[in-house]
């Protein structure tokens, strides 16, 4: 039996997949031919997903805690166990503190709107409770807000179009590992392809030019490439007049970018900066293809907001084939509110966002957090600051419930550990980000052992607290109708996907000078935000693994053998001048914290620059991550977190200073 589904992962392609059940058990797994965007492929992790599914490893009970926080060990409970004492705790911590010591949050793990997602399947219950909100800061908002900032969306061009564009920018973007689909559109559309991005990626190597500005001076180049176009005067007038506001004082700004002035900022030559710009100026259409990477930056938002403006001074908006691709949940009809009901919330209450964890559960600004849900997230593995994150999760008048599918860094810190279903056990629906399709994943498989999907232990907690709110005990079918109420439910649970139809970009007139920005407190202009790291050292990037999703399958055997040790590529002219070669052992830190990596001496960084990965367990790698070195702090926008904004200290570990210090690898320095 072929049963239709799709991957719930946090990557752009939201593929359609089929699933081939024998006897009750999912026996094979891939992409479908079907799908316009998966044609019949997975990737690299996807193709092992059942491996994840069958694993020995896998939570299939109900655990408490036995030993101290933080060592792993646990006890296997009944569900009956497991609901009582946390409904208990639940509603002694709610006649203590109130509702808001509830931080119900979520992760990306899966992007199901039913099961996943920001947790709109929990939303429901923790609105009833009064519990804080969880704002999801680590991943895009940044880039969302500056995008809003100029086009009043952040949906932009439909990715299928790429294979009309003539130029095609791949902006902080490394497709070819973080959403291998798009690559497809790329390669039929014979478009000259030219990478921007501080490290030689996968793409970039792939890329007919490659250029390699410093970490976070995006928007500065974006000017200095329209400084250019202007100076030839090859803008758009018409689009200009008839579609944009601001133009003249935007104009003015981007006349401040000279190509010189551009270098010095960038790190560019000149010439380089020069010798595109003047593609740009004649080539029609041009495409930017940007993804996330580039907006974990203090100016993240901002290089956004900029970004978007060049397809306005070209008139690329225009064209088919041209404008600029970040995002595509701005075409979106899905009734989310409706979903999560905000409106059972009791009464106002607080926000709290998803990066700033440390800093919430150590030093909130209102009622303490004393109970905290981890939901599809391993932010002991993804937040920022792990040092702090473990120092929080670590309180002991912390009650932590975990709901997962494997033993994560996080899970290790919790009370009770409910197990999840897996993709092909539950019923859900997904909304691609990276394209325009709608993907439906009928459930295919019984879960094994006692796991539930998240939905129903929801239902199951409030059940068992007394809660009589019919909302709260909807099924996942009805769910499901509810968030897709504006689209043909029929059509798309019976095909297995659905397109969408985009909305115009930009909305209205795009905006040089916005107004909603203004009324936030941030410049009128689009402009450049320099990055703000006060630290010594190298910028440190540490971007998408080939072989990880964040930190899921971080401990499937295949995949770690595949990605070998932590490694951290520098520049040879920075080795040097550490006394670093290749291969050697190194510690990479700063006043935040450390962890240990083989070096790689190569020119695939450019100087100033250091490049790890994304995605490790801090328990697979003594103690410590990349993580361990990132600052809790804000980016211009939304609040979106400062991964790639970094300076870090590389030294080598020479083998006396470990026999003096055989836990220096995993010290997580204050
Ligand atoms: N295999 C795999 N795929 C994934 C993920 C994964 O972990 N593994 N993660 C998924 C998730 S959650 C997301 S959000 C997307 C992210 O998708 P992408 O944005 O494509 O992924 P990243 O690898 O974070 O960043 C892309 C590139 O941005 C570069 N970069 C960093 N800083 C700057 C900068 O200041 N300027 C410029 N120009 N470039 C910069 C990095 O060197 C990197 O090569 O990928 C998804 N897909
Ligand atoms: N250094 C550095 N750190 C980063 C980034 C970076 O670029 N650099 N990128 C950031 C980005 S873009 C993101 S999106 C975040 C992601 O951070 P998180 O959202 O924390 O993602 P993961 O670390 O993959 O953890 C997801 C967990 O959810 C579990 N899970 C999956 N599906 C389900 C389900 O259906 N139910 C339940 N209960 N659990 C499930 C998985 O087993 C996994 O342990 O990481 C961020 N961290
Ligand atoms: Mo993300």
């Amino acid at each position: 039996m072929k049963i239709l589904g799709a991957c719930p992962l946090d990557c752009p392609d939201g593929c359609s997949w089929v699933v081939d059940v024998q006897d009750g058990k999912a026996v094979g797994l891939r992409g479908n031919k079907e799908h316009p965007v998966t044609r019949g492929a997975l990737c690299v992790k996807v193709n092992r997903y059942l491996e994840q599914v069958h694993s020995p490893e896998r939570i299939t009970h109900p655990l408490r805690r036995v030993g101290p926080k933080g060592e792993g060990r646990f006890e296997r409970i009944t569900w009956d166990e497991a609901l009582d004492e946390i409904a208990t705790r639940l509603t002694g911590i709610i006649a203590e503190h109130g509702g808001e010591a509830i931080w119900p949050f979520h992760g990306n793990g899966s992007l199901g709107y039913v099961q996943g997602l920001e947790g709109f399947s929990g939303r429901r219950f923790f609105n009833a409770l009064g519990s804080s909100l969880h704002e999801p800061t680590i991943c895009s908002i940044a880039g969302n807000t500056g995008l809003n900032y100029t086009l009043g969306t952040a949906g932009g061009m439909d990715p299928e179009d790429l294979a009309q564009s003539k130029l095609i920018l791949l902006w902080g973007t490394n497709p070819l590992t973080t959403g291998h689909h798009i690559w497809k559109f790329i390669q039929d559309s014979g478009a000259y392809t030219v990478a921007i991005d501080p490290v030689r990626s996968r793409t970039a190597e792939r890329c007919d030019e490659h250029l390699a500005p410093l970490p976070g001076t995006d928007a500065a180049l974006a000017l200095g490439l329209m400084h250019v176009i202007v100076s030839l005067g090859a803008e758009d007038g018409d689009f200009l007049a008839e579609h944009t506001e601001g133009w003249p004082e935007f104009r003015s700004r981007v006349e401040e970018y000279t190509p010189e002035r551009t270098a010095e900022i960038t790190g560019l030559p000149v010439e380089r900066i020069v010798a595109l710009g003047e593609r740009i100026a004649r080539t029609r259409p041009t495409a930017i293809r940007v993804s996330q990477g580039i907006q974990r930056h203090a100016g993240g938002g901002m290089a956004l907001r900029t970004l978007a403006c060049l397809p306005g001074v070209t008139g690329d908006w225009a064209i088919p084939g041209g404008g600029l691709h970040y995002s595509t949940s701005g075409h979106f009809e899905l009734d989310v509110e409706g979903l999560s009901r905000h409106d059972l919330l009791p009464h106002p209450v607080r926000t709290l966002s998803m990066t700033r964890m440390g800093e919430a559960l150590l030093d909130p600004a209102g009622p303490p957090v004393k109970a905290l849900f981890v939901i599809a997230a391993n932010p002991v593995g993804s937040n920022p600051d792990q040092r702090r994150v473990i120092e929080g999760l670590a309180r002991e008048d912390l009650f932590t419930v975990v709901l997962e599918h494997f033993q994560t860094d996080t899970a290790d810190y919790a009370d009770i550990v409910l197990p999840a279903t897996m993709q092909p056990e539950h019923l859900d629906v997904i909304a691609a980000y990276g394209n325009l399709y709608l993907v439906w994943n009928e459930p295919a498989v019984a879960p094994p052992g006692e796991c539930l999907p998240t939905t129903e232990t929801f239902r199951r907690l409030a059940h068992r607290m007394g809660l009589t709110e019919p909302a709260l005990f909807e099924s996942d079918e009805e769910l499901a109708n509810q968030v897709l109420k504006n689209y043909d439910i029929d059509r798309l649970r019976a095909e297995g996907f659905l397109k969408i139809e985009p909305k115009p970009v930009p909305q209205g007139k795009l905006q040089f000078v916005s107004a909603r920005a203004v009324e936030d407190g941030h410049d009128p202009l689009a402009g450049y935000t320099p990055p703000a790291d006060p630290g010594d050292g190298l910028v440190l990037i540490s971007a998408a693994s080939h072989y990880f999703l964040n930190s899921t399958f971080g401990a499937n055997p295949e995949l770690r053998r595949r990605a070998g040790e932590p490694r951290v590529t520098i520049h040879p002219d920075d080795a040097a001048a550490r006394g670093i070669s290749d291969g050697d052992a190194v510690t990479v830190g700063n006043a935040r914290g450390s962890f240990d990596a083989i070096a790689t001496v190569s020119d695939a960084v450019r100087p100033g620059v250091a490049a790890t990965e994304k995605g490790r367990w801090a328990k697979h790698t003594g103690g410590a991550t990349v993580n361990a070195t990132i600052a809790e702090r804000d980016s211009d926008y939304g609040g979106g977190a400062v991964f790639h904004d970094n300076r870090v200290v590389i030294t080598p570990r020479t083998h006396a200073a470990d026999d003096q210090a055989p836990s220096a690898s995993s010290t997580l320095r204050a």
